[in-house]
Formats: structure tokens, C-alpha cells, sequence
């Protein structure tokens, strides 16, 4: 596989797919040219965007040659051809509990956020369509979030899994931040909360935040930087 040193990013500054990407690279100090998508104008379908990615999703990542699509696929790949600054710990178990965290959130919570998900007949008025897709989506993140807060207590230590980062805290906070967004009451969640003000305080988490994007635009979601 050709290798090549110039990384493009095609995303956008509120996915949270996207965002666990820009974490990663920043974690492990690659550059990379960000190119935003924007979901909002329907860019995800234009002809150029769909020849990186016929499902019409972000992220894409252009690097060492090749267009990659699917953000795990991405996070593992990176982690493979770039090992500095790992993010899977060397212990099996804990590698597990890794990937157990971050497919609770990208298989189990963020699909249910994601539109097209929603099978909402046609013709349904708008404001009754985003009622719906709000409650539905607030649903799957308290069912998913009582589920991380006890995985959370079953490897105890200042991330996700012990104390070091891994893929479940790049997933996790993007994932907190969405919900914050809707509106879900974290209360219940205390282990979540805490995860989240630490990542909070690392330079690659922060300085990939929405609000740092090129793209950001202020939604009025009143959402400020401490996620
Ligand atoms: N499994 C995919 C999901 C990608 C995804 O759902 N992307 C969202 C933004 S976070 C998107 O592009 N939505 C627009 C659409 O589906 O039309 C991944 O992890 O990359």
C-alpha cells in the first residue's frame, strides 16, 4: 500500500464520528488538512463527496493513498500503522473492555441520533418529525449511558478503561457531548460526568472540539467548551 505524507480529513464540525477522528490524529500528533461536509447543506450527497464515500456519511480520511470510511476503521487503522501514543491498552482484557465501550456507543447510541435512522413517513410535519427524532435519540442515550456508567465502574481509574486514554474515551466524549445537546440529564451518569471533565482538560480533545472547527457555526445550542 502506497504511503504518502498528506492526510485529508472530510467531516464536519458537530458529527461526533467525525470528532473521534480529529481527536486521534491530534492524539497522535498527525497533521492533516480538514475539509467540512456540511450536513446541514446536504453536502454528504453531492457527486464528489459520494465517489469518497457512496454511503454518503462522514468522516472519510484520504491518507497513505487510499480513502478510509467508517470511523472505527479509521481509529484502528491509525492505531496499527501509527502505534506512537497507543490507544488500546496491551492487556487483552482491558483491550476488550475497550472495544466493548466504544461499540455500546457507536453501534448502540450514535446510529439512533443519525437521521436517516428514523423511519418517519413522508409528509409527517417538521416540527413533529425533530419531537420524535429528539425523544427517540434522548431514549437510546439513557439506555446506552446506564450501560457505560456500569461498564465505567468495572474498570475503574481516571479514563474509560484504568488510566490510560484509549478508543472508549475518544468515542465516549463526542458521544456526551451530543447528549448534552439533547438535553439528557447526566445526573444518574456521575462515572460519565467525571470521564468527561477529564478528557476535557487534554490539549488533542479540546483543540478538536466543534467550536474549534474552521466549519463551526453557533447553532444556539448554548453548548460552550467544557463539554
Ligand atoms: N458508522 C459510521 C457512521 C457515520 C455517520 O453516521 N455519520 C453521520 C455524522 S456523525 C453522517 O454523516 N450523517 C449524515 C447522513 O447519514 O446523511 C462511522 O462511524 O463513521
Amino acid at each position: 500500500m502506497e504511503s504518502s505524507e498528506s492526510v485529508t480529513l472530510y467531516g464536519w464540525f458537530r458529527s461526533s464520528c467525525s470528532w473521534r477522528v480529529r481527536i486521534a490524529l491530534a492524539w497522535k500528533g498527525i497533521k492533516y488538512e480538514n475539509i467540512p461536509v456540511s450536513l446541514q447543506k446536504g453536502q454528504q450527497h453531492s457527486q464528489e463527496f459520494l465517489a469518497k464515500n457512496p454511503l454518503g456519511q462522514v468522516p472519510a480520511l484520504c491518507i497513505d493513498g487510499f480513502v478510509l470510511t467508517q470511523s472505527v476503521a479509521i481509529l484502528e487503522y491509525l492505531e496499527e500503522t501509527r502505534p506512537n501514543n497507543p490507544l488500546l491498552p496491551k492487556e487483552p482484557k482491558s483491550r476488550a473492555q475497550v472495544r466493548r465501550i466504544v461499540e455500546t456507543i457507536v453501534s448502540g447510541i450514535q446510529p439512533h441520533q443519525n437521521l436517516p435512522g428514523l423511519d418517519i413517513p413522508p409528509g409527517t410535519p417538521d416540527e413533529w418529525k425533530l419531537a420524535w427524532s429528539k425523544e427517540w435519540a434522548q431514549m437510546h442515550i439513557k439506555k446506552g449511558f446506564a450501560a457505560l456508567e456500569q461498564m465505567l465502574k468495572e474498570s475503574p481509574g481516571k479514563y474509560c478503561v484504568g488510566d490510560q486514554v484509549s478508543l472508549a474515551d475518544v468515542c465516549l466524549l463526542p458521544q456526551v457531548y451530543n447528549a448534552k445537546m439533547l438535553h439528557v440529564d447526566l445526573t444518574p451518569y456521575p462515572n460519565i460526568v467525571r470521564n468527561n471533565e477529564e478528557l476535557i482538560k487534554l490539549e488533542a480533545f479540546k483543540s478538536s472540539h466543534p467550536r474549534s472547527q474552521p466549519d463551526w457555526v453557533d447553532e444556539g445550542h448554548g453548548i460552550n467548551q467544557e463539554v
